[in-house]
């Protein structure tokens, strides 16, 4: 009796944890990496490529990149594009998102000269992949905006859709017989806020609390034109789908108050609101209380009018709806208190329009990155939120992922730690109803990040920048994300039996 209680309790415990592991992705889903190209490619001058905004600002301002380094050869992937779909063989993606440079495909912003060798640059990448079953996932804009289209004001002035409508045709022209997945841009919050409301992105504008919502109306409204274009004059022919990427940090209340909580939605509002409400909610426009928020602190501050511009009627029609998925890019999670930590912020700016504290909790893991802590079910908190509040639309998280310091070397079980929770989260997610397609992690191989130059790794591949070949090596996290997209199971307990990398049969 005792004996086989004992059995059937050892039983119980064991089916629990196989079912636990076997919970599988469906054979459907998209398992990627992602990349960016001012971040991999190299070749800034190759051929008749124009100049960038981020040419432009390392260039002309080294000392704002953390160790002074710049994206001139960066992975130097205009020479090593083989390789890199090598890598995508041997992980065995079923996907690949990278970006397209709009100064390397039409040098000078507009649609004439179109740049041949670019495009044939491009041409080569996607048939390479294509050869060995790998779907390309295109990015038209990940950052990296034609210079002499920053001359004239980018992002803030009003012609900017125009531009970006004109620069998507192309793109569709030449690649849509092949790509059927388009992403417009890569994290407006990260082009606006950043690139226009401070100094953390080029091109440094620093115009606070006015530029960034600037920004934010016109990239909101070249989005929707790309999509409609496609939409109307290249869906019924070439069949594939167009989205866009938002950058979705989970933003939850310190404390569960009331307070609390409607700090926290705010911050959400004012973070990712601002983009994905126009986009994906039913009514159209900024949100609500965030632009009542604005409103408000505009007028106290001798303003005639807001500086959230609005959208005209006609606007959030046209915008309302334009996407065939939500791209997800996400990496950690904040708490937000209507009351502590509160730290002053420049008037005018989105950061004081908010008025909110911010607290990370110190048991939370910290990457390399000083942004970037693995937070308990962020991903999980971020798609049941979207989901709930954007009607169950199809969504892929087309970036997630961790960073270790340059010295970290190929052993990264921090990594591998933060890919199987999040890939748990994801599943999760699947069984809660959310329509998760796919997930991309970031990133294939370690690249120029921004403006911390080469100081912080993200790839499942170690990349030596000192060698000018730029050789390419496996971490033990790419071993161990090449058997979960195998298996379509995590299994925790999966050790890599050696570090070297081949390509599996079938591929
Ligand atoms: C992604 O952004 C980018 O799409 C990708 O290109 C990048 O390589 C990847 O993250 C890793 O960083 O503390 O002021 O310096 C993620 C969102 C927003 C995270 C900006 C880093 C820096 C803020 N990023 N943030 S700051």
């Amino acid at each position: 009796m005792k004996v086989a209680l004992v059995l059937s309790v050892i039983a119980l415990g064991c089916s629990a944890l196989v079912t636990k592991q076997e919970r599988r992705f469906p054979d459907d889903f998209l398992f990627g990496t992602a990349t960016a190209s001012y971040q991999i490619e190299g070749g800034w001058n190759a051929d008749d490529k124009g100049e960038n905004i981020w040419d432009h600002m390392t260039h002309n301002h080294p000392n704002v990149i953390k160790d002074g380094s710049n994206g001139d050869v960066a992975a130097d992937t205009y020479h090593n594009y083989k390789r890199d779909v090598e890598m995508m063989r041997e992980l065995g993606l079923d996907a690949y998102r990278f970006s397209l440079s709009w100064s390397r495909i039409l040098p000078d912003g507009l649609s004439n000269p179109v740049s041949a060798a670019g495009i044939a640059f491009y041409n080569n990448y996607i048939d390479e992949m294509l050869k060995y079953g790998i779907t390309p996932m295109v990015t038209l804009y990940h950052w990296d905006l034609p210079q002499k289209l920053q001359d004239l004001g980018g992002f803030a002035n009003p012609l900017f859709p125009d531009w970006f409508e004109e620069y998507a045709r192309v793109v569709y022209d030449n690649f849509g017989d092949r790509v059927k997945h388009w992403i417009t841009f890569n994290e407006p919050r990260e082009i606006c806020l950043e690139g226009y409301g401070s100094t953390t992105k080029a091109p440094i504008l620093n115009a606070t609390g006015i530029g960034s919502y600037l920004c934010a109306k016109y990239l909101v409204l070249a989005h929707a034109k790309a999509y409609h274009l496609y939409n109307n004059e290249y869906k019924s022919s070439q069949g594939g789908e167009c989205g866009i990427t938002i950058s979705v940090n989970w933003f939850g209340p310190l404390t569960d108050t009331e307070e609390d909580r409607f700090a926290a939605e705010i911050r959400r509002q004012a973070e990712w609101g601002l983009y994905a409400e126009p986009i994906f909610s039913e009514q159209g426009g900024f949100p609500k209380e965030f632009t009542e928020r604005v409103a408000q602190k505009s007028a106290e501050q001798g303003y005639r009018s807001s500086r959230l511009p609005e959208f005209t009627e006609e606007e959030k029609q046209f915008v309302r709806g334009a996407s065939d998925f939500f791209g997800v890019n996400h990496y950690t999670a904040y708490l937000i208190s209507a009351t502590e930590h509160i730290t002053q912020n420049v008037v005018p700016s989105l950061y004081d329009d908010v008025g909110v504290g911010v607290y990370v909790p110190e048991e939370w893991p910290q990457s390399a990155s000083s942004w970037l802590t693995e937070s308990p079910d962020s991903i999980l908190n971020v798609l049941n939120h979207l989901n709930q509040k954007y009607n169950n639309p199809k969504f892929y998280i087309t970036e997630n992922g961790w960073s270790s310091p340059p010295s970290s070397g190929l052993i990264d079980d921090d990594r591998i730690r933060y890919y199987r929770a999040a890939l748990e989260n994801c599943l999760d997610a699947i069984d809660a109803g959310v329509r998760l397609q796919g997930y991309m992690a970031w990133s294939l191989m370690d690249n120029f990040e921004w403006m911390e130059g080469l100081t912080e790794r993200f790839g499942l591949y170690h990349v030596d920048f000192e060698d000018p070949l730029r050789p390419r090596t496996a971490r033990k996290s790419a071993f161990v994300y090449k058997e979960i997209i195998k298996t379509r199971v995590i299994d925790h307990s999966y050790e890599p039996a050696t570090m070297t990398m081949t390509i599996d049969e079938g591929r």
